[in-house]
């Protein structure tokens, strides 16, 4: 495959950026962060999205440098916005696939690149898919654990997609859940959809029994924030705040926020 070959060099040539979508509080409107979401500059064909070539940069082994890469970068892009902002406490989102998970680097690295780009971990969010961990042994949860004893926030993403065991939940050294866009999407609808209220409504629910909070993601209009505000959700994610773009816009929500 053309693409496949083509990564490393792309790394090299810094083809790759990273876009952040706001991650708003929803029950007073402020921006308290960002999703980190890579896209290729193809020299021939453009912009490509994460869909395009995550999965083949997880089948070579390529994830973990591009992976460190977008880490790296967003930590700093983080720093950067906390410096701007008279040390305000944004923070940054940034996805993990499984082969990541895997390396045997993953709690070293990062730590360092907390360290060297001066951010707490409590700044840092890592993003894991529900099917990632899904029948995870302890050997794969130790290392999320002591990223989380370190502070660092571990999300569950797609939540709700993986048919994990709830029980499970307990054993995750996770502290928010991501509630797949598959349930928001009942919101839009006028009236709300009945059964996906009532499935919010559950997972909310147990998420705030176990002291995890609710991120909503693809967020499309006021009457489905209203809805999933109203529901008990904690943070939002969407189009209805804003697109995914450049790390000066976040800092311009913020600001307007201010
Ligand atoms: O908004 P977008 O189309 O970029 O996101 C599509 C998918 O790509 C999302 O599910 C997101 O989790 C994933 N993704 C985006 N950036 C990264 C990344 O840096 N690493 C990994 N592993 N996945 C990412
Ligand atoms: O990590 P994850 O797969 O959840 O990444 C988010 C994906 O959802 C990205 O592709 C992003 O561009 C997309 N997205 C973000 N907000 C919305 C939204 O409000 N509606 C829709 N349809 N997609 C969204
Ligand atoms: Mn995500
Ligand atoms: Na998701």
């Amino acid at each position: 495959h053309g693409l496949t070959n083509a990564l490393p060099a792309a790394l090299e040539r810094g083809e790759f950026f990273i876009e952040y979508q706001p991650l708003v509080h929803m029950h007073d409107g402020t921006v308290r962060g960002a999703e980190a979401l890579v896209r290729w500059e193809h020299p021939q064909y453009g912009v490509l999205g994460p869909d395009r070539f995550i999965p083949l940069a997880e089948r070579t082994g390529l994830i973990v440098p591009l992976g460190r890469w977008v880490l790296e970068e967003s930590v700093r892009q983080a720093r950067t916005w906390q410096r701007e902002h008279g040390g305000s406490p944004l923070r940054v989102n940034v996805n993990l696939s499984p082969t990541q998970l895997h390396h045997p680097g993953l709690v070293a690295d990062t730590v360092a690149v907390l360290e060297n780009a001066g951010l707490a971990p409590g700044a840092l969010c890592l993003e894991v898919t529900e099917s990632a961990l899904i029948g995870a042994d302890d050997d794969l949860l130790e290392p999320l654990r002591r990223l989380a004893d370190l502070g660092v926030d571990i999300a569950l993403d797609d939540f709700g997609t993986g048919y994990s065991n709830l029980a499970n939940l307990r054993r995750l050294p996770v502290s928010v859940l991501k509630l797949d866009r598959s349930f928001t999407k009942g919101m839009q609808q006028q009236p709300a959809n009945p059964v996906d209220v009532k499935i919010v409504e559950g997972i909310v629910a147990l998420a705030h029994s176990l002291e995890l909070a609710v991120t909503v993601e693809g967020v499309e209009t006021g009457a489905q924030a209203a809805q999933l505000r109203a529901l008990g959700c904690d943070t939002a994610q969407g189009w209805y705040y804003a697109r995914p773009g450049a790390p000066d816009r976040i800092h311009a929500l913020t600001l307007a926020d201010a």
